[in-house]
C-alpha cells in the first residue's frame, strides 16, 4: 500500500485504502468498497462506501489533466481553493455546503461528506423532477456568502488578503476562454457547433460585432471585479439537491469575481432545463408544470435575492460610505446588471462553446434541439445587450417570452 508521499491518480479501490489510511473515519478491519461516481469535466470522484454498516464518503481527487481536453492542464492547487472556500461559505450559510473532512495537498484529494439521499440537480432536472425549496435556499446561499465575502461586510485587510488567497489563474483563464473568448471567435477552432444551426451561429455569434464588444466588456469585468469570494461555475451540475435541501458544492473556480457571475450562471442553467422539458415532454399537463416550475423559480432566484440582498446588508452591512443613502440601490443595480450578462454569456458558451450541457445535447430530435438553441441564443443576446433592463424576475420571463415568440413567427 502506498504511503501518500508522492502524487498518483488514484484508481476506485485504491480510493478506499485511501481513506482507510487517512482518515479516523471507518472502523479498522471494516470492508470498504470504492467506485468512481464522477461525471464532470475535470476531477476524478469515487465513493466510499463501509460494507458492514453502509456509511460512505466521498473522495474528489485532482487530476493533472482535465478529462474533456486532455491538452488543458489545470494547476492541482485547485482542491485547496476549493477546499477553503467550502469551509468560508459553511461558515455564512451553514448546512448548505458538504462538510470537508480532509484536504491533502500532496494526493491532491479532498474527503468529504458523502451527500446521501440528494441528487445531482441536472440529473433530477433531466428527469422533470422539480424543487420547491430550492429559489428559497439557493438564493439564501447566495446572498449571504456573497455580501459577506465583499468589501460591503468585511475588514477590507482581511478582504484583501482573501483576494490574494483565491488568486486562481489556470481555473480563471479556462472560463476568459471558454465563457468570455471562444464562443464568439472560435478562435480554438475548439468550439462544438450543432450543424443545423451552424448558419445561425455564424450570423449571431460569430458575426455580430456590437455583441462581440459587449462579451468583451464583461470579460473584463470578470477578470478585474474582485468583488466578492464568488463560486465561479455554479451550474445545476455543481449542486445536489432533494425536496427538502440543497447543497452546493464544486467551486473549484472560486476566486473574487463579479458577484452577478454565479447568479447569472445559475439563471442559464434553469433555462436549459426549460428547453429540455420544452422539447421532450410529450404529456401537456406534466410539460405545462415542470416548464412552469423552471420559468417561476428563474423568477424567484431574482426576486429573492434581492430581497436577501436588502435584508442581508441592513443586517451586515457596517462601513460608513456604504450606509450613504441611495448606495445600496446603487451598488445592487451592478449586481443585476452583471447577473443579466453573466446568464447571457453562460447561455451563449453552452451553446456553441466546447463544454455543452446534456439538457441540450440530449434532445434527440434535431429541429427540437435546433429550436431550442436559438431560444437560448436570442435570450442571452438580450440578457447581454440590455444588461442594465434585467431588475426583477419577470424581466427575465419576459425575455424568454420574446425569444420563444420570435422562433415560432
Ligand atoms: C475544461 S472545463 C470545462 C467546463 O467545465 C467546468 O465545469 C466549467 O464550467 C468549465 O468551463
Ligand atoms: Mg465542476
Amino acid at each position: 500500500m502506498s504511503d501518500y508521499q508522492s502524487y498518483f491518480l488514484m484508481k476506485p479501490e485504491e480510493a478506499a485504502d485511501y481513506v482507510q489510511a487517512k482518515l479516523n473515519f471507518f472502523p479498522e478491519g471494516h470492508r470498504l468498497s470504492g467506485k468512481e461516481i464522477g461525471d464532470g469535466n475535470i476531477n476524478y470522484v469515487f465513493r466510499v462506501v463501509d460494507e458492514d454498516t453502509g456509511k460512505s464518503v466521498i473522495v474528489k481527487q485532482a487530476g493533472l489533466k482535465t478529462r474533456i481536453e486532455p491538452d488543458l492542464g489545470v494547476s492541482t492547487d485547485r482542491g485547496r481553493i476549493e477546499a477553503k472556500i467550502l469551509k468560508i461559505e459553511n461558515s455564512y450559510a451553514p448546512g448548505l455546503v458538504p462538510e470537508i473532512y480532509l484536504y491533502d495537498g500532496v494526493m491532491c484529494a479532498m474527503i468529504m461528506e458523502d451527500m446521501i439521499g440528494h441528487t445531482m440537480m441536472r440529473t433530477g432536472l433531466l428527469n422533470h423532477e422539480t424543487y420547491p425549496l430550492f429559489a428559497d435556499q439557493i438564493t439564501t446561499f447566495l446572498a449571504n456568502c456573497l455580501i459577506r465575502t465583499s468589501d460591503l461586510v468585511m475588514d477590507h485587510k482581511e478582504k484583501k488578503r482573501l483576494v490574494g488567497e483565491f488568486i486562481n489563474p489556470d481555473l480563471c483563464g479556462i472560463t476568459e476562454d471558454l465563457v468570455y473568448m471562444e464562443p464568439y471567435t472560435d478562435c480554438f477552432r475548439r468550439n462544438h457547433v450543432f450543424l443545423p444551426n451552424a448558419e445561425f451561429i455564424q450570423k449571431e455569434l460569430y458575426e455580430d460585432e456590437a455583441l462581440r464588444l459587449e462579451a468583451a466588456k464583461l470579460k473584463f469585468e470578470f477578470m478585474n471585479h474582485a468583488q466578492a469570494l464568488i463560486h465561479g461555475d455554479l451550474h445545476t451540475g455543481s449542486i445536489f439537491i432533494n425536496q427538502e435541501h440543497t447543497y452546493v458544492f464544486d467551486p473549484e473556480f472560486a476566486f473574487y469575481g463579479p458577484m452577478g457571475y454565479d447568479i447569472g450562471n445559475l439563471i442559464a442553467n434553469l433555462l436549459f432545463a426549460w428547453c429540455n422539458g420544452d422539447a421532450t415532454i410529450e404529456d401537456p399537463a406534466e410539460k405545462e408544470d415542470f416548464c412552469t416550475w423552471c420559468v417561476d423559480t428563474i423568477a424567484d432566484v431574482v426576486d429573492l435575492f434581492v430581497q436577501k440582498y436588502d435584508a442581508v446588508y441592513d443586517e451586515y452591512v457596517t462601513e460608513l460610505m456604504a450606509k450613504t443613502p441611495g448606495f445600496k440601490a446603487w451598488y445592487l443595480s451592478g449586481i443585476l446588471a452583471d447577473t443579466a450578462g453573466a446568464a447571457g454569456t453562460e447561455c451563449i458558451r453552452r451553446i456553441d462553446g466546447m463544454a455543452n450541457v446534456k439538457d441540450i445535447t440530449s434532445i434527440e430530435d434535431e429541429e427540437k434541439r435546433a429550436r431550442a438553441e436559438r431560444i437560448v441564443v436570442t435570450f442571452a443576446k438580450d440578457c447581454i445587450m440590455n444588461r442594465t433592463d434585467f431588475i426583477c424576475g419577470a424581466d427575465y420571463v419576459a425575455a424568454l417570452e420574446r425569444a420563444v415568440s420570435r422562433q415560432d413567427s
